[in-house]
């Protein structure tokens, strides 16, 4: 223990703090981008991390404290054994094997599906009450396998899901209008990947439908424009990844997001993934994660909001169940 400040303690009511923990399991470049993320936007007391490369985390973890003069004060604590996570109010599970440029994220399944079975039910176990938040992919399956795990309640376990594609979705749209991205409100849903859904029917830029938006300023959305924006969104990972090998900022940002919309008790919504039986006619039986837009709230998800979707939508939404639904059936859980 270090040496103390000669200070006068003055009796305070209720010496028991509750400080915010968060942990994050896999401490390569999103793991890290995400830690970085939700350090600098002050949203825990204390962060673990978790890897399984033992030199990598002990450097990562030295170096990101010898940035404490420029930061909020937290502490930092990691290990390789999910001990370190105990008491956590919420797990962001980024571990895992990533994308080659060949490789779609369904092709992951497997692999991270047996990493799961090791890291989720300590995980548990340390922190009964915490919320887990699904990045590694398939991240709709594993959101699925972490919630079979865990035996959490379904409001307390959520995939990072379309809430990155939706930033994706807005950012295009934005360039193309010249407007800010937050102004933009435009939502990708379903699977997180090669079958998200883009709801075109309800974007909106500063509280106006898009489309009318533009009729009003003269302008049009012309096929040319509408169709690079739709390549992008779906190439857009993999042009990243072909390009530095991974992706990590947008992810870091998109996950600080739901961690503080979560943490911070914001009633904040956001497209990520949550069972999704029962919604838009998707069968009550099938217990499958996929994005809709869900209130986020210090317990987890407090409700999902039904979408007014055209038929073309939610069939493509129906049909991204299904698929997901069919490799959830692979799975021996
Ligand atoms: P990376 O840089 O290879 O890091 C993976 C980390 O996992 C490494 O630090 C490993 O030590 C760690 N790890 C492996 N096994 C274990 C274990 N049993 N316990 C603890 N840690 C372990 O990969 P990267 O960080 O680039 O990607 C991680 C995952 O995030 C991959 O599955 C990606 O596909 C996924 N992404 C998900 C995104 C989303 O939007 N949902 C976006 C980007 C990446």
């Amino acid at each position: 223990v270090a040496d103390s400040l000669p200070l006068t303690p003055i009796s305070s009511g209720s010496p028991h703090h509750r400080l915010t923990k968060v942990s994050v399991i896999g401490a390569g470049k999103v793991g890290m981008a995400i830690a970085q993320t939700i350090l600098t936007q002050n949203l825990a007391d204390e962060i673990a991390l978790v890897s399984a490369h033992p030199n990598k985390l002990r450097g990562e973890a030295l170096d990101l404290p010898h940035a404490a003069a420029f930061l909020p004060r937290v502490h930092i604590v990691y290990g390789t054994d999910a001990a370190v996570t105990k008491n956590s109010d919420l797990v962001v599970i980024t571990a895992g094997a990533r994308q080659t440029p060949e490789e779609t994220r369904l092709n992951l399944l497997e692999r991270n599906v047996a990493l799961c079975r090791n890291i989720v039910p300590p995980v548990a176990e340390h922190s009964p009450d915490a919320l887990l938040l699904v990045v590694s992919n398939p991240v709709d399956v594993l959101t699925y396998v972490a919630w079979k795990l865990s035996g959490f309640p379904a409001s307390r376990v959520v995939g990072s899901g379309t809430n990155l594609d939706a930033s994706r979705f807005r950012f295009l749209i934005a360039e193309h209008l010249d407007v800010n991205a937050q102004d933009v409100q435009a939502y990708m849903i379903g699977e997180h990947g090669d079958s998200s859904v883009a709801v075109w029917s309800s974007i909106s830029v500063g509280g106006m439908p898009a489309f009318k938006w533009l009729r009003n300023s003269h302008r049009s959305f012309d096929e040319a424009a509408l169709d690079g924006i739709r390549h992008a969104m779906v190439g857009g990972a993999y042009e990243v990844i072909g390009l530095k090998g991974y992706t990590s900022w947008a992810i870091g940002y998109s996950v600080a997001s739901l961690a503080a919309s979560l943490l911070r008790d914001q009633h904040s919504v956001h497209p990520v993934s949550v069972l999704a039986a029962g919604f838009h006619d998707i069968s009550e039986d099938h217990e499958v994660f996929l994005s809709l837009p869900a209130l986020l709230c210090r317990r987890g998800v407090l409700g999902v909001a039904e979408m007014d979707l055209t038929e073309d939508e939610a069939a493509q939404l129906r049909s991204s169940a299904k698929t997901l639904w069919e490799k959830c059936q692979l799975l021996d859980l």
